[in-house]
């Protein structure tokens, strides 16, 4: 390969270790959830109290740009393996604030489900795994689930104006939860 001559020096951009998806950048914002944020979400309530309020679940770092109109914002959530009970950790899920904007989902490392929930037709849910790209339609709320024994990675790319609407889930919350059974991994509807 022929070396670089150039006269002008082309910037060094962010990068993204695509094994992991932790990002190389200077202006990174992190957000951590742990089992004391998650009050509720889980269907074993006194299952969450007995483990460490200061258990870290699920970690988000982003890649930060401009908060306006048009902009998009990179992330990635990095989802620990456990259970709540016999429930697989999770993320809160949120529908976007701004209801039509949509999402897409890489997957980079372990493995999961993504539960999808659109306003106004049945729940559904795809495998996540290094290598899958999931389209999250306008109008649907989003959650990951951990199914694995490794962290679960998975990058994201939003609009920077969509917004996170948690409190339109609850109480009722998603309509699928996923379980671990003697069995097998059980994907089941929640008011079961
Ligand atoms: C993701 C999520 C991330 C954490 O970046 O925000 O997975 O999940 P919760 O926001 O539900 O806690 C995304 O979907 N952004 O829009
Ligand atoms: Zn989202």
């Amino acid at each position: 390969m022929k070396s670089l001559q150039l006269n002008v020096f082309p910037c060094v951009p962010p990068q993204v270790d695509l094994l992991t998806g932790r990002f190389d950048a200077e202006n990174l914002q992190y957000k951590s959830t742990c089992i004391r944020d998650l009050v509720g979400i889980f269907r074993d309530e006194s299952a969450r109290q007995l483990l460490p309020d200061s258990l870290e679940v699920y970690r988000v770092e982003i890649l930060v740009s401009p908060q306006q109109e048009g902009e998009l914002l990179a992330g990635t959530t990095h989802l620990m393996p456990g259970k709540v009970g016999d429930e697989f950790f999770m993320t809160r899920g949120h529908f976007h604030q701004r209801r039509e904007q949509a999402e897409f989902y890489f997957g980079l490392r372990g493995c999961g489900i993504l539960l999808l929930q659109p306003e106004a037709a049945p729940a559904y849910s795809e495998l996540v795994f290094a290598g899958s790209v999931h389209h999250i339609p306008s109008f649907t709320a989003h959650r990951l689930v951990n199914t694995g024994n490794d962290i679960l990675s998975a990058l994201a790319v939003w609009p920077a104006m969509a917004g996170h609407d948690y409190q339109a889930l609850q109480p009722e919350g998603f309509s699928l939860r996923v379980y671990d059974r003697e069995d097998g991994v059980f994907l089941e509807a929640a008011n079961v």
